[in-house]
């Protein structure tokens, strides 16, 4: 049984909760959050006897095999630091790091340390995302040459995590990066990067509108899109929208889980909707069920010294993307050769 402890109690946290308490061969055995209220009504939802204020004295205090850092992207950099001189393994969330100066020292000092460091970059590990990314790896639509990553809403994602209206940057740091590591999943890595942004809500800070074009080392051609501002018929939050065009065909993931795919044998489609988890709320389910998946897959990871597919040494690159589409939307939507940024 791997034993873990919980680095910040608050809004999403409580999906990886209810997630720990599914992974078998998993246990969460301590809490920790600098606000009391948080610490003590997680602890009391979830039955968890030990809890600290300071990380600092929770990583002297308990015997540990990994912690989840689960605070907001500022405090990742020490938290991931004191774990790595306490030898403990590490899933972080996103966004990793504010700069990448922070990401490259956090991977740097948990590979010194000899741990295992995950960010949990959850999108990829949807249902709904593996079954397109196993039709285009069965050759269901050839070669693919083009493809469009899509999320566009206007859900009040505010209300539940207020920060995201207040930061000086808003929809690529947030959501974008998940909508760019579907894209690197999906086609590989990207050689360039263009975006552009806006800001059309007048009551926040930063952008909630990002449109972004990148073109991948597999000669794949990728339009990645967000928006916070799509007053649709029907909103889909929190589904991320696929189109990809291949050699033979083509597959389309659709609103409410349809994914379509089209070749010469003639049409089909398939229902992959995630499975509602006994703690899940719609719409909520897909995010909450990736979140089971990947927190099972960090375990098999440390059960089988096997390395993250979104280790910090792979989020380098989702982050990289991240830092160049900030620098092509200021500079007037200029190309970003990657590596460069
Ligand atoms: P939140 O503000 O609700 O919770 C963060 C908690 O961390 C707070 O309770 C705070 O007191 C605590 N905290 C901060 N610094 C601490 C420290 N040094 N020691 C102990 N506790 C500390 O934030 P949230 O909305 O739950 O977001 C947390 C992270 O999760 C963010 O990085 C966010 O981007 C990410 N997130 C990811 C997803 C996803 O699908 N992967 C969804 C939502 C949020
Ligand atoms: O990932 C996030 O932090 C969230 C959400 C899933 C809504 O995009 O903001």
């Amino acid at each position: 049984m791997k034993k873990g402890a919980l680095i910040g109690c608050g809004f999403f946290a409580q999906n990886h909760m209810h997630a720990w308490a599914d992974v078998d061969g998993a246990a969460i055995i301590a809490l920790c959050d600098r606000d009391d209220k948080r610490l003590q009504e997680t602890a009391e939802r979830f039955g968890i006897e030990r809890t600290y204020s300071d990380a600092v004295d929770l990583m002297k205090s308990e015997e540990l095999d990994f912690v989840d850092i689960a605070t907001t992207v500022q405090t990742h950099r020490p938290l991931v630091e004191l774990a790595a001189r306490s030898k403990v393994h590490i899933i972080c969330q996103k966004p990793f790091a504010d700069t990448l100066e922070d990401a490259t020292a956090m991977v740097d000092a948990t590979a010194a340390a000899g741990v295992t460091l995950m960010v949990h970059e959850n999108f990829r590990w949807q249902s709904a995302i593996r079954a397109a990314k196993a039709e285009i790896e069965k050759g269901s639509i050839g070669t693919p040459f083009w493809g469009r990553v899509s999320f566009r809403s206007a859900y009040d994602v505010y209300a539940s995590q207020p920060y995201l209206a207040t930061d000086d940057r808003f929809i690529i740091q947030d959501l974008g990066i998940h909508i760019l590591d579907i894209a690197r999943f999906l086609f590989g890595d990207a050689r360039t990067i263009s975006a552009s942004t806006k800001r059309v809500n007048p009551a926040i800070k930063a952008e909630d509108v990002a449109t972004m074009m990148l073109v991948h080392e597999s000669g794949v051609t990728s339009v990645v899109d967000c928006s916070y501002a799509s007053r649709l018929s029907r909103d889909s939050f929190p589904e991320s929208l696929l189109e990809v065009d291949g050699s033979e065909g083509t597959l389309r993931l659709m609103p409410d889980y349809r994914l379509v795919l089209h070749n010469a044998s003639g049409t089909r489609e398939l229902h992959v909707s995630p499975p509602l988890l006994s703690w899940a709320e719609r719409p909520w389910h897909n995010i909450q069920e990736s979140v089971y998946n990947i927190q099972r897959h960090f375990i098999d990871c440390l059960n089988t010294a096997s390395t993250p597919e979104t280790s910090g040494m792979d989020n380098l690159k989702t982050l990289e993307l991240v830092e160049a589409a900030y620098l092509s939307a200021a500079g007037n939507s200029r190309t970003i050769i990657l590596g460069s940024a």
